[in-house]
């Protein structure tokens, strides 16, 4: 049966923070291609209904530390933390693959970078189920730790501004509409990338309750990702709406 291998999750670990500055080296000059940023013309058939796409991209991420948090025997029992912060993680992906592409009214999605998204999805699954499941240790009172607390609270801070926010982008369409608008009202308010704050606050929050070098890399991961992709959006934002509010930021409120 599989045990901790603390060389692999280093591995993966570092891996993942390549792929980070992989991504922030591609994307900070241009966008990654899939909604308001792809290329009208190109490849007009490689793509599938946003639904199909946002489910099968995101399963891997539910189902891979789902299976491991079942399968693993003995059943670990001990400590509590681990048990708990891996269904958070777990939490979070059932939101995102079995409630969010169900109401989405997202544009089709590329094939090809979802292929990607799903590889990646595999890869972090397993790496942050495999670390709390079969490595992580904890001391039985992780639960009353400062670390655990506030970090738990920043994760379901940052959850809840994120659904929040795809809520308000959503409401902007009618079902079959694919234009866009300006967003408003929420933390949209202040910033063009609502969801991504949230989102970001969210990873950066479950990185500090369980303390480690994986979580910390997929904040990380996170961040190089969807920051620059705010960034974007408000530029696009900017440069289709004459009327878009002067005050308002990419990312950080009132800062950048
Ligand atoms: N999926 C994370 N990298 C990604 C998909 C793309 O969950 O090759 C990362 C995720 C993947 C990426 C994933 C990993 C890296 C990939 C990348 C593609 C290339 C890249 C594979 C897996 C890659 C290397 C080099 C390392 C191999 O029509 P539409 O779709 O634009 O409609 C939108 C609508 N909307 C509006 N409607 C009306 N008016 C407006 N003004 C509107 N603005 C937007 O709202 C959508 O239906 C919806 C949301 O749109 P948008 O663009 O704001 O968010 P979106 O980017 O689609 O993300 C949706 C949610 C959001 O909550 C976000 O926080 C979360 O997913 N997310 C997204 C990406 C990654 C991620 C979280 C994470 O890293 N944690």
């Amino acid at each position: 049966s599989m045990q901790c291998l603390p060389g692999l999750v280093l591995a993966l670990s570092s891996l993942l923070g390549a792929l980070a500055l992989l991504q922030l080296s591609l994307y900070l000059r241009v966008p990654s291609r899939y909604g308001k940023h792809e290329e009208r013309l190109c490849r007009p058939r490689g793509r599938l209904p946003a639904r199909c796409a946002w489910f099968l991209q995101e399963l891997p991420s539910f189902l891979v530390p789902a299976l491991l948090l079942a399968l693993r025997s003995p059943p670990r029992l001990e400590p509590l933390g681990c048990r708990l912060l891996c269904c958070l993680f777990c939490w979070h992906y059932f939101y995102r693959t079995f409630i969010y592409p169900f109401f989405t009214r997202g544009r089709p999605f590329p094939l090809q970078l979802l292929f990607f998204g799903m590889l990646f999805c595999i890869y972090n699954g397993f790496l942050q189920g495999y670390y709390l499941i079969y490595c992580a240790e904890y001391p039985n009172d992780w639960c009353t730790d400062i670390r655990f607390t506030s970090g738990l609270l920043l994760f379901l801070l940052g959850m809840g501004i994120n659904i929040h926010s795809d809520l308000l982008l959503r409401q902007l369409r009618k079902p079959g509409e694919v234009t866009y608008k300006i967003p408003q009202g929420g933390l949209f308010t202040y910033i063009s990338g609502a969801n991504y704050f949230g989102e970001i606050v969210e990873w950066f929050g479950f990185a500090i309750a369980t303390w480690s070098l994986p979580a910390f890399a997929f904040a990380f991961f996170t961040l190089c990702c969807i920051g620059p992709r705010a960034y974007h959006h408000h530029r696009y934002y900017l440069k289709t709406f004459t009327d878009y509010p002067k005050s308002r930021k990419a990312l950080i409120p009132f800062v950048f």
